[in-house]
């Protein structure tokens, strides 16, 4: 795809806040930090068609952090697998967007999540199928940092390693901040890259998570070590409410948070340079 993606960025961050505006409340913070990695995800990197959801090797997503589907959904839109009239019906009786992904309702989701820890052994299970089939597929799977406290995460860690899943990407989006606090004062996850090195995976750190010439660096990068026999994980520091500041100064309070009408447009705004 041809396309800015620094536009493409602009376009899904409205729409996150125009849908969750819609309904007044939602998981504005963790989706916005996630925008440009989903932007470079299915606009550059992945071998994905929107005319063909259900594609045979398919380079698939597997948002283990299910809170963002808002997020996810915004970006399937603009890449073009359903109307982007949909988003407005998020979260409402009979809609297919539900506030968590779900794969049995949403064109373009490849795994149902939410409750954190879950989906990134999923995904694990996922890219082994991929491997024991020899289809050709890369799996990439976005987990949180306060997700990572999780102790499901580290037993998929270390199955992923000892099954030489070189065909699995996982991205933590480090934005610092859980649901009520920050992730070091709940329950510290630091040295995090040395913890994946740990568990036998290649770690790549990137500074600025927000900007997507580094996130696509990155991806590129863990793409090249397929054939490692390791698993990589891409370690994006970012910005929880990013792109919108009375968002992002909020801090943890943007987890899941009220919005008005007036401040989607204020957001907006500040989101188009306007
Ligand atoms: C097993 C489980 N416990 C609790 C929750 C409720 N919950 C949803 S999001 C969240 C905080 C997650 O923090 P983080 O992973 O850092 O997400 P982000 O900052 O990216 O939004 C919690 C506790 C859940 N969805 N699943
Ligand atoms: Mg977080």
């Amino acid at each position: 795809m041809n396309q800015d993606l620094k536009e493409v960025c602009k376009d899904i961050r409205c729409d996150v806040m125009t849908c969750i505006g819609h309904l007044g409340v939602g998981h504005i913070g963790g989706c916005l930090s996630l925008v440009e990695l989903l932007a470079v995800l299915y606009f550059q990197e992945m071998n994905i068609d929107p005319k063909q959801p259900q594609m045979a090797g398919r380079d698939r997503l597997v948002c283990s952090k299910g809170h963002a589907g808002p997020a996810v959904y915004a970006t399937l839109a603009n890449r073009g697998y359903f109307d982007r009239a949909e988003l407005l019906t998020l979260n409402q009786g009979g809609t297919n967007l539900p506030s968590h992904c779900d794969m049995n309702r949403t064109v373009g989701i490849d795994m149902t999540t939410g409750s954190l820890g879950q989906g990134f052994s999923c995904a694990v299970g996922v890219a082994l199928g991929s491997k024991l089939e020899g289809d050709g597929a890369t799996v990439y799977s976005i987990i949180g940092d306060g997700e990572s406290q999780e102790g499901q995460i580290w037993e998929a860690a270390m199955f992923a390693a000892a099954k030489k899943l070189d065909n699995l990407v996982g991205i933590t989006d480090y934005n610092k901040l859980q649901i009520d606090d920050t992730v070091e004062n709940v329950n510290g996850i630091m040295p995090l890259s040395d913890k994946w090195r740990a568990f036998g995976w290649n770690v790549i750190e990137v500074e600025d998570g927000n900007d997507t010439a580094q996130v696509s660096d990155a991806l590129k990068q863990a793409k090249r070590f397929a054939g490692s026999g390791k698993p990589s994980m891409i370690i994006l520091h970012t910005v929880k409410g990013c792109g919108v500041s009375f968002i992002e100064e909020k801090g943890s309070a943007n987890h899941n948070m009220n919005i008005s009408e007036e401040d989607v447009k204020r957001a907006i705004a500040e989101i188009r340079g306007e």
